[in-house]
Formats: structure tokens, C-alpha cells, sequence
């Protein structure tokens, strides 16, 4: 089968220089898993019949449950969305001034800030792991700071213990946005552990899904009261509201579908190490082609593949070679370009700017997400490759293409 799609691919010309695209149907960078319909429409059917649709039912008390043991975390609150666990976090740990941020993160950590009236001050990356430098947020610390939210960037874990012991020493609250981090963990220790709380995103592209929605993990009881509190409004009784609550809890719908996808997740993840060691393998004999790496310490999930394109050495640059993989019907995604503080509104606050991002930029313009998901297929991972190794071979024609166009 290998040799057929070499072959193939040796034979292939490039939709950009006039031949057809290597995929007639898109291929995405990511594809949510969707479970058993029999076995999901039982549990629809028993939603059906008790019409318990949503406020702390059965199924989301059960996924809470689940999710934290897995999690070895004494707590899980459920919520619809991670963005709004985020602010249900600041909010409950009572957040003033200005909270420091990774700029190499989805806009949700830096709005999350923002929606909650609070300045996002953004911080540079360590340029191997490309999560917040604990070094820079140390210096970014002022009397106005009350915390630091790091994010561990495609389910990497941060530099848990010197973000803890900065935070520990300088009296800051630490979070962790661990949107991309669900299952991973470092040194052994499961993600969710780590800092006052962390918040997982259940959103339909990452590995574990529930249409839309997230969970607060913490070992905090007192937090945990607060965020199930202010996920429901702030009421403490059918009578009685004690704080300014809002909406953000999870459907009965969305939990048992989490449920019956968690079922497989395991499988899912070995899938997705499987891809990333063909992918690695396939691609790390491109110039210019670097593979991101995992750290060593760490366990992550796999639901990312980001390689680095390094424009001298491929021929081509990042911004070219993403443009004609989607000329392919390869949605590659360039996650996070542009970050943060390159979008508004933060771009055009007047001193956004004023720490150096250097590290952040970079990462920004070579980085490029390719497709991974458990059900994307070794010859589709083959072809993959095959037309970023294409592409640089014929780097000179497309260069000459792309200046008569
Ligand atoms: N913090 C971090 C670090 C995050 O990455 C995120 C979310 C958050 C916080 C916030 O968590 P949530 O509030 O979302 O729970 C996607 C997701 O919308 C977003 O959740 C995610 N991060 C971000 C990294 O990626 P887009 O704009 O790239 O999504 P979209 O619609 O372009 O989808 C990507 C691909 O997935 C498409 O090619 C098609 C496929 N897809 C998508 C959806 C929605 C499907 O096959 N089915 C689907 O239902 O943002």
C-alpha cells in the first residue's frame, strides 16, 4: 500500500502548478469522535422519558465523577464551555488588576481576562516547550498582579513547579488553561493538579468532547463550592441567590454523549501517537521540516501535530506552504496566528507591546497544525507528507508560479 501511494504521490502534480487536488473530500485538521449511536440513544431516550434536560442531572453529576477520578482530582465542575470556566475561575478566586498570560494562546485565555474587567498582560514563550516563560511573568510581576494563567499549549504541561513556586513566593493565584490538556499529565502527575484550579475544554474539536463544554478541575473544596455556585446563577437555594452568578452549566445531552465517548478514549490517544510517530518519522527528513516535540517528563494526548517551517531551509515559507496544503484540501491551521497581542482589542491598547514577545512571534509565523484524529488514515498521514516533501522538491516552480500569478 505504501509503495501504491508513493507511486502516486512521485506521479502527483501539484493542484497549484495546474494538477487536481491530492484529497477530493476536505481533510480537517481535526474532526470531533462521534460514539455509538445505539448505545448514545439509549441514554437520549432515558433524557426523553425523566425530561431531566439539564441543572446538575444525572448524567453530568456521573461525567464529573468519571472525569476527576480519571483526573486523580478530588473535584470537577462541569460547565458549558471552557471560555466561561475560565471566568467562572478568575471570578471565583476574587482576580483585581492584571493577570499575566502566555500572547501565544487562543483568544479565549486573553478574553476570558478581559470579560472579567481585568488587564491581560501578555507574556513571552520558552521557544521548546512554547508555554509561558516562567522567567519573563516573574518580571512582569507588579503590585497590580493577582495571577497567572499558563496554558499548556497543545496538552504540553507547563513549567508547573517554577510557575508554583513564583506564584507561592509573590502570594499570586495560579491557573492553568487546560483546554488542550485533557489526560496529560508530567512526572507522573495528572493535569488538574496543578496550580489553585484548571479549566479543559470539551469543545467538538478537541479529543474528548461533548458538543460544547468544559470542566473546572481543582483539590480546592471551597473553590469548587464557589464555581458550582456561580455556574448556577449564585443560588444557594430555590430562594436565596448569595452572588452574582451566571449560566454556564452543562446539558444533560452534552454529558452523556461525553460519557459514551469516554469509552474509547484510551484507544483514541494511542491512535493519535501512532499518527504522530509516522507523521515524525515521514517528515523529519524534510529540510526545514521540524517536528514539535513532547517533553520527556510529560505524557501529552496527541490531539495536536504542529511542525515548525523554517522558510531558508524548506525554500518556502510557512504562510506559502499552508496556502497550497489547503489548494490540496488539507485544512492545516496555523494555531495561534496571529496571537494575542497582535489581535484587537489588545493590539491597540498602548502598552501591549511594551514586554518583548520575540519568542511569541516566531513561534507564530512557522508554526502550522496538520490534520490529526483517531479515524484519519495511515495513507491519508502517507499523502500528507508526501505533498509537504512534494512541495519542497519543487519549491523553484511554485516560487515562479506564485510571482507570475
Ligand atoms: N483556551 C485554549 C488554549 C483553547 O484552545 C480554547 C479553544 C479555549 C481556551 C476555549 O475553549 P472553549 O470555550 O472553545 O471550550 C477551535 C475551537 O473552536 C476552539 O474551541 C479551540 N480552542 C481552538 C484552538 O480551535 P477554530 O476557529 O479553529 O474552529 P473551527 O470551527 O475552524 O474548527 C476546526 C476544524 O474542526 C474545522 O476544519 C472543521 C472541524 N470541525 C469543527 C467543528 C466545530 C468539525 O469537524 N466539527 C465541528 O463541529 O477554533
Amino acid at each position: 500500500m505504501n509503495a501504491k501511494i508513493i507511486n502516486r504521490m512521485t506521479e502527483k502534480q501539484l493542484a497549484i502548478l495546474g494538477g487536481k487536488p491530492c484529497f477530493k473530500e476536505i481533510i480537517h485538521v481535526s474532526r470531533p469522535f462521534i460514539p455509538d449511536k445505539n448505545i448514545f440513544s439509549g441514554y437520549l431516550e432515558d433524557i426523553f422519558t425523566s425530561r431531566f434536560l439539564t441543572n446538575s442531572g444525572r448524567y453530568q453529576l456521573e461525567l464529573e465523577e468519571k472525569i476527576a477520578l480519571l483526573h486523580h482530582v478530588k473535584y470537577c465542575a462541569a460547565v458549558a464551555n471552557g471560555t466561561l470556566g475560565l471566568q467562572l475561575t478568575i471570578k471565583a478566586l476574587g482576580l483585581k488588576g492584571e493577570v499575566i498570560i502566555p500572547a501565544f494562546t487562543f483568544i479565549a485565555t486573553a478574553h476570558s481576562v478581559t470579560w472579567e474587567g481585568l488587564k491581560a498582560v501578555f507574556c513571552d514563550i520558552d521557544s521548546k516547550t512554547l508555554n509561558i516563560d516562567p522567567d519573563k511573568a516573574e518580571r512582569l510581576i507588579n503590585r497590580n498582579t493577582s495571577a497567572i494563567i499558563g496554558v499548556h499549549v497543545y496538552g504540553n504541561p507547563c513549567d508547573t513547579e517554577m510557575l508554583e513556586a513564583i506564584c507561592k513566593r509573590k502570594g499570586l493565584k495560579l491557573i492553568f488553561d487546560s483546554a488542550h490538556a485533557f489526560l496529560c499529565s508530567k512526572n507522573g502527575k495528572m493535569i488538574g493538579n496543578f496550580g489553585n484550579a484548571e479549566v479543559l475544554s470539551f469543545h467538538a474539536t478537541k479529543l474528548f468532547s461533548t458538543f460544547e463544554g468544559g470542566a473546572v478541575l481543582t483539590n480546592d473544596e471551597a473553590l469548587y463550592k464557589k464555581i458550582k455556585l456561580l455556574r448556577n446563577f449564585g443560588f444557594t437555594g430555590y430562594n436565596s441567590v448569595e452572588s452574582i452568578g451566571i449560566n454556564a452549566k452543562l446539558n444533560e445531552v452534552s454529558a452523556a454523549f461525553g460519557l459514551v465517548s469516554l469509552v474509547t478514549i484510551r484507544e483514541r490517544i494511542s491512535r493519535g501517537r501512532q499518527i504522530y510517530n509516522m507523521y515524525k518519522a515521514l517528515l523529519e527528513e524534510i529540510p526545514g521540516i521540524y517536528v514539535h516535540s513532547f517533553l520527556r517528563d510529560s505524557e501529552v494526548n496527541y490531539q495536536y501535530f504542529p511542525i515548525f517551517v523554517n522558510e531558508t531551509e524548506y525554500g518556502l515559507s510557512r504562510d506559502t506552504l499552508y496556502k497550497i496544503l489547503w489548494t490540496e484540501n488539507i485544512r492545516a491551521r496555523r494555531y495561534f496566528y496571529p496571537s494575542c497581542h497582535k489581535m484587537e482589542p489588545y493590539c491597540s491598547m498602548p502598552d501591549v507591546g511594551k514586554s518583548e514577545l520575540t519568542k511569541t512571534e516566531e513561534a507564530s509565523s512557522k508554526i502550522l497544525c496538520l490534520p490529526t484524529y483517531f479515524d484519519l488514515k495511515d495513507e491519508e498521514v502517507l499523502q500528507i507528507a508526501g505533498i509537504i516533501k512534494l512541495v519542497h522538491k519543487e519549491r523553484e516552480e511554485i516560487k515562479a508560479c506564485l510571482k507570475t500569478a
